[in-house]
């Protein structure tokens, strides 16, 4: 049985974004508070266009709550938009490669690509910033931190030791980063790059990566094949807007390793290791922390690779949909990356997808009956 769902709605440049999370328990006091800083943090980023200048996002709650605490009813909210030109806005004459403008006209069979970019715009991941932002105060309150932060862009790439070289400090240095990069030394490269694709009309992607701590072994299942946790967490990432790739743990690099240098050797459990569960424990996490569609215990270690972003200001060639004729790709404003700002929406679809897989595994009408069942699991992988 799953415990949690979401959805959105909402035009780009509409009255509004509006969300539903249904089956967060009853009794999760939430801080709307730290809603709204994820949803700052969302817009923020060196390399953001005009459209972040005008948009100040910040959540009203709606539904779901009494006195700040959850009722265990759907949690409805909306962020609204402050460019809401969607009916002035002119229809752009040729589509944009890379967008979904033309295979969205085909399918829905007309020429105004404005009716397919306006939910098919990355601005529908500031809902789902939103509504992870609320389910993820669940897994939080078990210990479990979800941390996204760029590994590279534009080709510019931080050294692979940033994570723990930064350690404890991971928060403090990203908020200062205007890249939400771990690595200070690489920022310096990487704001020349957007400065030089600015200068040249062009668009940067890049890679982020996002981990989860303090996670039980166990959640996720192999038994249901579409519940596969590594499943439901890749086709997450796939459905942030832009991302070509994803990687778990090694990644593709684990296809060139034999197995016996692919794997994380099973050891008897070091004892007194604090929050650790159960009577084993790994020297490496080659694996990302999923084995078998299910959470190991150990790191959840995930990459995504973001395409440059399709709206260019030096135009690719396109087609004109009235004439026919070859024309550059229409080009009204765009970011030249907007990499840091898609960490935070992988960050938030890694945090939405864990919470269901926790409230799948110890969902209950009320936090205190997580709980119980929480502990109760504990107390059984202490004994296998
Ligand atoms: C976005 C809002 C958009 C773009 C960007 C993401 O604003 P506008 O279309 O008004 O300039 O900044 O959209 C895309 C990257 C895209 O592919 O559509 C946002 O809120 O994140």
């Amino acid at each position: 049985m799953t415990r949690l769902s979401w959805r959105t709605a909402g035009e780009s440049h509409g009255k509004t974004l509006v969300g539903v999370v249904e089956g967060v328990p009853a009794g999760l006091t939430l801080d709307v508070e730290r809603i709204d800083a994820e949803l700052v943090r969302r817009q923020g980023g060196y390399g953001r266009g005009g459209r972040m200048k005008i948009e100040r996002d910040h959540v009203e709650m709606l539904s779901g709550l009494k006195g700040g605490v959850t009722l265990g009813s759907p949690i409805a909210f909306e962020v609204p938009n402050r460019d809401q030109t969607i009916e002035e806005l002119p229809t752009p004459s040729s589509p944009r490669p890379g967008h979904a403008d033309l295979a969205g006209c085909q399918k829905y069979g007309h020429r105004d690509a404005r009716a397919i970019l306006e939910r098919a715009s990355a601005r529908e991941t500031a809902a789902r910033v939103a509504a992870a932002s609320i389910a993820r105060q669940l897994i939080e309150a078990f210990g479990v931190e979800v941390f996204a932060h760029v590994v590279e862009l534009g080709g510019i790439a931080a050294r692979d030791d940033a994570w723990d070289a930064v350690g404890a400090g991971r928060e403090a240095r990203r908020a200062e980063s205007d890249f939400h990069c771990l690595d200070a030394e690489v920022e310096g490269g990487m704001r020349a790059a957007v400065d030089a694709a600015k200068e040249a009309g062009d668009t940067l992607g890049g890679v982020f990566e996002v981990r989860a701590l303090g996670l039980p072994p166990g959640l996720g299942e192999y038994s249901n094949p579409s519940e596969r946790l590594t499943a439901r967490l890749g086709g997450a990432l796939f459905s942030i807007p832009a991302i070509k790739g994803v990687e778990v743990g090694l990644g593709f690099e684990v296809a060139r390793r034999p197995g016996s240098e692919a794997h994380d050797a099973i050891l008897p459990a070091a004892e007194g290791v604090e929050g650790a569960w159960g009577q084993f424990s790994r020297d490496t996490n080659r694996a990302g922390g999923l084995e078998g569609g299910m959470t190991t215990g150990g790191e959840l270690v995930l990459r995504a690779a973001m395409k440059p972003i399709p709206t260019l200001r030096k135009s690719l060639p396109s087609v004109d949909f009235e004439t026919r004729e070859s024309s550059p790709a229409t080009y009204q404003r765009s970011d030249v990356t907007s990499v840091p700002a898609a960490s935070v929406v992988g960050e938030a679809v890694v945090a939405l997808e864990l919470s269901r897989a926790f409230l799948t595994k110890f969902g209950g009408d009320s936090m205190d009956a997580v709980r119980v069942s929480y502990e109760a699991y504990r107390d059984a992988v202490a004994e296998v």
